[in-house]
């Protein structure tokens, strides 16, 4: 029996569904969570969707679709299974770990994610390190079950979470399959791939360019140019006037610079220590990378928190950055 099946077989069991997208979200958490409730009410379940963190203004317009709704405990209290979404463990998901601990819940808490080394307190795991997205494990899932419930709301969620989860199908997750998924999408939503990328990328403020601007010229090269950082500090956002939010995608623009091998964005404006966001277009794994900073993600881009302050992050970060590139070195002789 595959995944799959078994999360098909099992759900049968249950009434009353509470699905739960990670904190802070973004394109494929909400993509993958509106696009199963849609699915699941469609079968006759009672759907409810929680997301702790206000959506972010470019993928709001989903929430038409299937409404994600800020939790308070009574409406948990109301599920019998739980489903979370794009992250493997409790603590990507707000208040819901410590909600479970306060109230002894002992109903079952599943998961569908693709990210590595997933915690094991799931009663029942749909868990591919390999997807493009968890918008992608969705849509099989879905086929798995009936395709034709795949409909024009169900394709333009998942379609999304797919293009934002994948920058725009470049990265190295997207396979033949992610692309005859979202080609299998777009003809089933109706919609063009211009329409998405118009709604996701093209609502820049001029703000957001001049933080751009000044974080690029931010920009230094460590260890032979091979590992360049990013930054953005308080006084850039003080003086263009935008928010944390506005630094999305900035760790793409190190990144693309010949002969890089991994990027690094460092966010210092917040009063406990220092955001650490990890790229790499080599083999160096930032997620091993971000785990020595306690941190984590995927061998590709991870994450990680540094207590500051910003020049010793720097030496730190960097540091292990060094080691990665030397153990690569001798493991590839
Ligand atoms: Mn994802």
């Amino acid at each position: 029996m595959t995944m799959f099946s078994r999360f098909l077989k099992k759900i049968q069991k249950h009434k009353k569904i509470g699905v739960i997208s990670h904190i802070r979200p973004d394109g494929d958490c909400i993509g993958s969570q509106v696009a199963i409730s849609i699915w699941l009410q469609k079968k006759g379940f009672e759907v409810t969707a929680f997301n702790d963190d206000e959506v972010p203004e470019n993928v709001r317009w989903m929430l038409e679709f299937f409404p994600v709704i800020k939790p308070d405990g009574q409406q948990y209290k109301a599920c019998d299974l739980f489903i979370c979404l794009d992250g493997n463990s409790l603590s990507r998901f707000g208040m819901f770990e410590e909600w479970l601990k306060e109230n002894e819940y002992n109903g079952p808490v599943w998961m569908i994610d693709h990210h590595p080394n997933p915690q094991d307190h799931f009663e029942l795991s749909i868990s591919v390190v390999q997807a493009s997205s968890t918008c992608e494990l969705v849509y099989k899932l879905i086929q798995e079950d009936d395709a034709a419930l795949i409909d024009e709301d169900i394709a333009k969620a998942l379609y999304t979470g797919i293009i934002t989860d994948t920058g725009s199908l470049q990265f190295e997750s997207v396979t033949p399959e992610t692309v005859e998924i979202v080609a299998d999408l777009l003809r089933i939503g109706k919609f063009t791939p211009n329409e998405i990328i118009e709604i996701i990328y093209s609502n820049r403020s001029v703000g957001q360019l001049n933080l751009l601007s000044k974080a690029l010229q931010s920009i230094r090269m460590f260890e032979d140019n091979q590992i360049a950082v990013i930054f953005v500090t308080k006084e850039m956002l003080e003086e263009t006037k935008t928010s944390p939010a506005d630094t999305e995608g900035f760790v793409s623009y190190p990144l693309s610079i010949s002969g890089v091998k991994a990027a690094v964005l460092m966010k210092d404006f917040f009063d406990d220590g220092v955001r650490i966001s990890l790229r790499s277009r080599s083999n160096i794994d930032v997620n091993k990378w971000a785990r020595e900073l306690n941190g984590g993600g995927h061998k590709k881009a991870a994450g990680a928190w540094h207590k500051g302050p910003l020049d010793a992050a720097i030496k730190d970060v960097i540091q292990i950055g060094a080691n990665q590139l030397g153990n690569i070195e001798t493991t590839s002789d």
